[in-house]
């Protein structure tokens, strides 16, 4: 019978294979950015919490400021400087368990160094030293990631592997908004929702991907918004309300230990330094959208709500400071110090069984650095 034969017989009907999925509804972000400070939500937030967040923001700010000045000194190569986003790097380390892993990338040495990575050893990397700088399996902190978004991927692998072996441990990873855009964010959240992984990525969306702006990057309506597409919930929250990020991402957390599965946050926020030390963002932005975004500080809004709760006072605010000072001549005068390098450092703990490739080139250098102990003559000059 020809198709022109069954048209009468013809009923509209859903292909046999069709079946209803899950409701996205539940899975939708909302429609503005989820806050606790200035609203009435924060009466309820423990006052502890919103002290140690403060601390804790007060020394992030001065750690990135002394780091930004290392590399006017030349004593680091780089800084990709997380000021303006210390509520996001501070809670991501908060709310994580010691037996949980952190996945940062290279914006985010303070949320290693809140979870306890030396703070020297957290630079090593950004000083163009060797290898990680520290060992990724004392504080549970992945290496910082420099190619975009690969630490994603990686989270959700070790998150699934935890789970299949029956041990409770979450991981939580963190992004740029321009790394949401990489194959790598995709198959991610692809994997990890279909394996219901206990994993939390957090995107810091903090405007640019370099000179990116977000409106260039994507027509997403939110980056919380990408999580329904993939079957995981999608949170939105005020990045720069520490105690706001701090508290989605404690459900986010708590929702993937109790096997639910991964969650999406999107912490909108703003980079407030440029790039890094070798950027000149005047190039692509204005000074008045910074000062906006200087009047939505998060060590503003939350010095705020504790001098009004009656929580901090002068004594409080000098403490933190000191504190942070402190922190930051530790820093400088470790930094200030010469590592005792070893250039054949390089080979080690690459790959378990080295390749034919690498014991080559191990050979070269060992060559050539001998020959230059040897001095010229014994090099053969
Ligand atoms: C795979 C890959 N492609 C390109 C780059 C070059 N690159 C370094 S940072 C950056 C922008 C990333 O922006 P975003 O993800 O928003 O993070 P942010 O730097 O703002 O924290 C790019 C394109 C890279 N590091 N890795």
């Amino acid at each position: 019978m020809t198709v022109m034969e069954q048209r009468g017989a013809y009923r509209p009907t859903p292909p046999p294979a069709w079946q209803p999925r899950t409701d996205p509804a539940p899975l939708l972000p909302d429609a503005l950015p989820y806050r606790v400070l200035g609203t009435e939500t924060a009466a309820k937030a423990d006052p502890e919490l919103l002290r140690l967040l403060y601390a804790q923001l007060v020394r992030g700010r001065r750690y990135n400021a002394q780091a930004t000045a290392l590399t006017k000194q030349g004593r680091l190569a780089v800084y990709p400087s997380s000021t303006g986003q210390e509520a996001c790097q501070v809670a991501a380390a908060l709310v994580l368990q010691e037996r949980d892993w952190l996945f940062p990338s290279y914006r985010d040495t303070l949320a290693a160094v809140a979870r306890g990575v030396d703070p020297v050893e957290a630079l090593t990397l950004l000083r163009g030293d060797r290898h990680t700088g520290y060992d990724p399996y004392t504080h549970r902190v992945a290496p910082l990631c420099t190619p975009l978004a690969t630490q994603l991927p990686h989270a959700v692998g070790l998150a699934h592997a935890a789970r299949l072996k029956g041990d409770d441990v979450v991981a939580l990873a963190m992004v740029g908004d321009g790394g949401t855009s990489e194959g790598d964010f995709h198959e991610a959240l692809n994997f990890a929702a279909v394996w219901q992984a206990p994993v939390v990525f957090l995107v810091q969306n903090n405007g640019f991907a370099i000179s990116v702006p977000l409106a260039k990057q994507t027509a997403a309506p939110s980056l919380a918004h990408k999580a329904v597409g993939y079957g995981m919930p999608g949170r939105l929250v005020d990045g720069n309300d520490a105690a706001a990020v701090h508290e989605v991402l404690t459900d986010a957390v708590r929702h993937a230990r109790a096997g639910g599965g991964p969650t999406l946050v999107e912490a909108v926020t703003y980079r407030i330094d440029a790039h890094t030390n070798a950027d000149d963002a005047t190039r692509y932005r204005g000074e008045a959208e910074i000062e906006a975004w200087r009047d939505h500080d998060p060590i503003l809004l939350l010095e705020r709500e504790l001098t009004e709760r009656g929580l901090l006072d002068e004594e409080g605010v000098r403490a933190a400071r000191e504190d942070a000072e402190a922190l930051a001549a530790d820093l400088r005068t470790r930094m200030n110090q010469d590592p005792a390098l070893d250039p054949m450092d390089l080979f080690a703990h690459v790959y378990a069984q080295p390749t034919p490739q690498l014991l080559e080139q191990q050979a070269q250098l060992r060559a050539e650095l001998d020959a230059e102990t040897a001095g010229p003559e014994g090099a053969g000059r």
